[in-house]
C-alpha cells in the first residue's frame, strides 16, 4: 500500500515513521510511504505556504496553490491517489471502521494542516476527503496523519507478525480487551487471578470473556450498543446486570 504525505514538517513524520510496526511494513516492502516538503512547491522566494487571512482577524491561512501543485505532482509521479485526504478539525471521525475501509485502499495522499486554517479551496478542489482523529486540539495535522498511517498500515497483510493480533483487536470486535498478566504471579499485594495459573483452557476463556464485557460495560457501554455479541456473551451481560442491580 501506497502513502504519500504533505507536510511543511517532513522530519516530524520521517521520525514517526522510523520505528516500530510501521517501519517494519516499510523494510518488508509492504508499505510505500513518502514523506514530502510542501515548501518544494511554492514558487515565491519566501517559500509563503501562509497568508493572512480575507477578512481580516488573527492568524495565518494555509494558500491552496502549494497543495494543489504538490497533489498534482504526487498524481504524475506516483499515479492517482484513491483519495486525498486533508487531515483537520473539521474531518469526520476517523474510527477503525474508516482504517478497515482504507486499508483496502491502494494510495492514499494525506494532507496536513499548520497555522489557523486551511484555504476552503483545498476542500472543494484539492481533498476528496477530510478527516478528524478526535475531538481535542493538535497544533497540525501532522500527528493525526501519523495516527491514520499507522492504523491502517497495521492492517495490511503481514505488517504485523503474528495475523492473530489484528483480528481480535477490541475494536474490531465492538468491546474492549480483557486484562492481562505475567509474571510475577504478586506484585504489590496484587495476585494474579487463580483461574490463570489453573491451565483450565475452557475456565480461561469464560473468565477473559466476562472480564472484557465488564470492562466495557463499566467504561464504555456505548460499544454494546452496537457490538455483535454471541449466546454466551448475551448471557454473561444479563449475569452482570442482575449483579448491578443487586448492589448499585
Ligand atoms: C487554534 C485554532 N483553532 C481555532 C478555533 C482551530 C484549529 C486549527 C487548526 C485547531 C487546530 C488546528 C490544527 N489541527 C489539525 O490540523 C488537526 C486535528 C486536530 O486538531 N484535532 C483532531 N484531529 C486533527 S486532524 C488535523
Amino acid at each position: 500500500m501506497k502513502f504519500d504525505i504533505v507536510t511543511i514538517f517532513p522530519r516530524m513524520v520521517e521520525a514517526g515513521l522510523a520505528e516500530g510496526v510501521v517501519s517494519r511494513g516499510i523494510e518488508r516492502g509492504l508499505l510505500d510511504i513518502q514523506v514530502h516538503d510542501l515548501r518544494h512547491y511554492t514558487t515565491d522566494r519566501h517559500r509563503s505556504v501562509d497568508d493572512v487571512p480575507y477578512g481580516g482577524g488573527p492568524g495565518m491561512v494555509m494558500k491552496p496553490e502549494p497543495l494543489a501543485r504538490a497533489v498534482a505532482d504526487l498524481r504524475a509521479r506516483r499515479g492517482d491517489p484513491a483519495a486525498v485526504i486533508l487531515l483537520s478539525p473539521q474531518g469526520r471521525l476517523f474510527t477503525q471502521a474508516e482504517a478497515v475501509r482504507m486499508s483496502a485502499l491502494p494510495h492514499l495522499v494525506l494532507l496536513c494542516g499548520r497555522y489557523e486554517g486551511m484555504d476552503e479551496r483545498v476542500r472543494t478542489v484539492v481533498a476528496t476527503d477530510e478527516l478528524s482523529i478526535g475531538d481535542y486540539v493538535l497544533s497540525g495535522g501532522e500527528l493525526a496523519a501519523l495516527v491514520v498511517v499507522d492504523a491502517v498500515g497495521r492492517l495490511v497483510p503481514g505488517v504485523v507478525g503474528d495475523a492473530r493480533s489484528v483480528d481480535e483487536d477490541s475494536f474490531s470486535r465492538g468491546r474492549l480487551d480483557h486484562p492481562h498478566y505475567t509474571r510475577p504471579s504478586e506484585f504489590a499485594g496484587e495476585a494474579v487471578p487463580e483461574v490463570l495459573l489453573s491451565g483450565h483452557h475452557e475456565a480461561v476463556r469464560r473468565w477473559r470473556k466476562m472480564a472484557a464485557l465488564q470492562r466495557t460495560m463499566h467504561r464504555r457501554p456505548e460499544l454494546l450498543d452496537t457490538a455483535a455479541l454471541d449466546d454466551e456473551e448475551r448471557g454473561m451481560l444479563d449475569e452482570i446486570r442482575k449483579e448491578q442491580e443487586r448492589e448499585p
